[in-house]
């Protein structure tokens, strides 16, 4: 796992510099979110459980998904539904206050779509859960810290689509 240091770190390190105009700009939006961001996920645990509630509410809930035949049908897919917005979620969080996004490379997206396809999970109605979820958290997070929220909710979107 990376994180916004790190990364600047080891590019520069490749090239054997000095960190230069570029790297410091980031450094320095990154130290001056700081606070944003611990706030944002202390803010976002203490909700989580609601957030995942309010986006299925806004999205999946009572589509034909939840009915019979659909993917979130009988008590166990349901909560395996939830139980996979709750890492997404997580997940997200980890990568907004790390600023860089590999956390959900190497743990949240490395095969996720190939398991999804072998188990018949929609994954346009997993996208549509996680762009609610991003709308949920924005409400509750406030717009700076949703919008570097939202960056990883559509980097897990991207990866599963
Ligand atoms: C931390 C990283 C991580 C992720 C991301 C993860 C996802 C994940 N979701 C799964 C299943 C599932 N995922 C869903 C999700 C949904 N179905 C829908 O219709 C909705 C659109 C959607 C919720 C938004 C469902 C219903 C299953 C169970 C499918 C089945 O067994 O038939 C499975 C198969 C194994 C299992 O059932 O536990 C995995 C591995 N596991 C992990 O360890």
């Amino acid at each position: 796992m990376q994180d916004a240091i790190t990364s600047v770190i080891n590019s520069s390190d490749i090239q054997g510099k000095y960190l230069d105009a570029g790297a410091l700009e980031k450094l320095t939006n990154y130290f001056a979110t700081g606070e944003l961001r611990v706030r944002a996920a202390t803010a976002i645990s203490a909700n989580a459980a609601i957030i995942v509630k309010d986006a299925v509410a806004k999205s999946l809930l009572y589509s034909d998904i939840t009915r019979p035949g659909g993917n979130m049908y009988t008590t166990r897919r349901y909560a395996a539904c939830i139980r996979d917005l709750d890492y997404y979620l997580r997940y997200a969080t980890y990568a907004m206050l790390a600023g860089d996004p590999s956390i959900l490379d190497e743990r949240v997206l490395n095969g996720l779509k190939e398991t999804y396809n072998s188990l018949g999970v929609p994954i346009g109605a997993t996208v549509q859960a996680i762009q609610a979820m991003k709308e949920v958290t924005a409400g509750l997070v406030g717009p700076d810290a949703g919008k570097e929220m939202g960056v990883y909710f559509d980097y897990i979107c991207s990866g599963l689509s």
